[in-house]
């Protein structure tokens, strides 16, 4: 039976109907049929991928003013709801029973909810069908996603951030599905809702963190995916590092805002935001389930970010988000190096220098969570492998976090587990402008994930601890912190991160003796001595590794100790977890009863 030439008839062009038809894919078809009892669009736009739907899309986006063209003629900016400027955790919940930290709701009543928000939202609207593969097309593990929306600004992303893959939905293909309205822009009746049998719902909301559903909301349903399937779907850049014997990957978890992107210009791009992971013949290997960037624009200047700065005044295509639009036509944001124009317009509407919101606060003239959109093939450092369907071998991965206080600068792990546990499942670090809400204050965001875990937190350290077991090559595990300080300010400088990869690749290629330390392997000083020469020109002094390489055992001790206490009243946890930490705690006590709160490098 077919079920959907009678609903398209009428919304689709005779062209877009024979396409569909040819794909033959039922669950398609009905899923269409549904959206559409549901959203009642005027008419419907398929998004195949051709060079006439992405050109479409964009004229569509200026059309409707989602967008405004700017003088570089293949840029444009986009503004959101003042209100809505990053992703709206208490708006965004899972579908189903209750999980320790994470936001869910009573499915039925969920999605009833959600539903009824949706209910005719599209009438008089455009809708757009958008066809994805996450991660390489010709990958056997790649997974199809559809996008439905009324926004042509979500679309447009979409276009730039995912691989289009029309043609590999014949037949009858499962995907993931999105359902998005821009809605009538009531941020009290903003919703997302996380079905994990394989559909969101997302409604009167634009910023991408929360519409754009192939990325963070994907995330969602990848990551339950992968704890049933035995694989691991993380918060993760993926970067490529030269050593003298070859090109090394490694995977960085960092939370928003806390130097992913700008790690990731460090080396060879393969992925800045997302990563696929599998054991495959005892390697882990990794995909980038993305083909794009969606990235945090506050503070990139030609001095420190000059790959990103390039892309930015390129002639390729760049959606800028929230920053402000000067007069002239052309875009300013913070931390530019650039001087403040004196008004323009940005996310709060007109907007003048000492312009003040309604609580008597200054409206900064771009948001801190302004943002760029660009395709990953506008980098010069892109790794020629991002797309390779058999994905890169993994050789370390990074848990860094923003902490003021006490985690030194790089440590590494004794192993899997102990790094799983100790430097991922542990991570605490201060809450950026990513998130609603108050910045700088200490989260615990294991693996940088807490926004998007939709399983229990015990499940899913067990899945990590097997995926461990399963390799026969376990990537080395390390924890970095590029914002600890003492009285007197920070101790590195910006660039300091280029040494710390060194010593990475250094261990990964063993050349490079350790110094075993309570917490972990930390870098000796004549090593580091000699790449801050060596990478940076710069001298190293002993005082400097002293003050860096000191561990804070007691501040250490009492965030295990927080730690353990949050995963010893989850459920869940597996017993190996508690000891790992126990273990980790009676360590550092150990060192303690000899050295007392901190001890010094020299002193190992
Ligand atoms: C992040 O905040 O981690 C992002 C941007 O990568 S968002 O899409 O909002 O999640
Ligand atoms: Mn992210």
């Amino acid at each position: 039976m077919e079920v959907f030439p009678d609903k398209l008839r009428g919304r689709l062009s005779s062209s877009a109907l024979s396409k569909l038809y040819e794909l033959r894919n039922n669950k398609l078809n009905s899923f269409l049929s549904d959206v559409i009892d549901l959203c009642e669009p005027e008419s419907i736009y398929l998004v195949e991928g051709t060079m006439e739907d992405i050109e479409y899309v964009k004229r569509r986006a200026l059309e409707t003013g989602e967008e405004l063209p700017l003088s570089t003629k293949t840029h444009t900016i986009h503004f959101d709801h003042p209100l809505d400027q990053a992703r709206a955790r208490e708006d965004t919940f899972i579908l189903g029973d209750k999980i320790p930290f994470v936001n869910t709701k009573p499915k039925e009543e969920g999605k009833k909810e959600v539903l009824s928000i949706l209910k005719g939202a599209m009438k008089g609207r455009e809708m757009f069908v958008g066809f994805y593969s996450l991660g390489p097309v010709s990958s056997k593990h790649r997974i199809l996603a559809i996008q439905v929306t009324d926004s042509a600004y979500v679309i447009h992303s979409e276009n730039m951030l995912y691989r289009h893959a029309f043609k590999e939905f014949q037949g009858d293909r499962d995907f993931l599905k999105f359902i998005h309205s821009v809605g009538t822009r009531d941020i009290k009746k903003r919703r997302i809702a996380i079905d994990l049998e394989g559909t969101v719902y997302s409604v009167n909301t634009t910023y991408a963190g929360n519409s754009v559903g192939l990325k963070k909301l994907a995330l969602r349903l990848t990551l339950n995916k992968a704890v049933n399937e035995g694989w691991l779907s993380e918060h993760m850049a993926i970067i490529g590092l030269e050593g003298d014997k070859g090109v090394h990957y490694i995977t960085a978890s960092f939370p928003s805002g806390s130097g992913k992107t700008n790690t990731s210009m460090l080396g060879r791009l393969v992925s800045d935001d997302l990563a696929f992971i599998r054991e495959v013949d005892g390697e882990a290997r990794a995909w980038n389930p993305e083909a794009g960037v969606f990235g945090i624009i506050h503070g990139i200047n030609q001095k420190d970010d000059p790959i990103i700065w390039e892309v930015l005044h390129s002639e390729d295509e760049v959606i800028f988000s929230n920053v402000l639009l000067k007069s002239d036509g052309t875009v300013y944001w913070d931390g530019s190096g650039e001087p403040e124009p004196e008004k323009g317009i940005n996310f709060s509407g007109e907007w003048w220098k000492g312009k003040m919101d309604d609580k008597g606060k200054l409206v900064p003239a771009s948001h801190p969570n302004a943002r760029f959109t660009v395709r990953l093939g506008s980098f010069r450092n892109l790794d020629p492998r991002f797309d390779d369907p058999e994905g890169v071998k993994i050789e370390g991965m990074i848990f860094g976090v923003k902490d003021y206080s006490t985690l030194i600068p790089i440590a590494e792990a004794f192993n899997w587990a102990h790094g799983v546990i100790t430097m991922g499942a542990s991570m605490e670090s201060a809450r950026t402008s990513a998130v609603l809400g108050k910045s700088d204050e200490m989260e615990f965001n294991p693996m940088a994930l807490l926004d998007f875990v939709s399983v229990s937190l015990g499940r899913y350290l067990e899945n990590y601890l097997m995926f461990g077991k399963k390799l026969s090559h376990e990537p080395k595990i390390f924890s970095a912190n590029y914002f600890l300080k003492n009285e007197k300010g920070f101790l590195n400088g910006k660039e300091d991160k280029r040494v710390w990869l060194r010593w990475i690749v250094e261990r990964i290629e063993g050349n490079v003796d350790g110094l075993k330390s309570p917490i972990g392997i930390i870098p000796l000083y004549e090593d580091l001595s000699r790449m801050f020469s060596s990478v940076l020109g710069k001298p190293y002094t002993r005082e400097n590794y002293e003050s860096q390489f000191t561990i804070r055992l007691n501040g250490y001790k009492q965030k295990f100790l927080r730690i353990r206490e949050i995963y010893a009243n989850i459920e869940d946890t597996p017993y190996e977890v508690l000891e790992i930490l126990d273990k980790q705690i009676a360590d550092i006590e150990y060192y303690m009863r000899k050295f007392g709160d901190n001890v010094s490098p020299f002193q190992l």
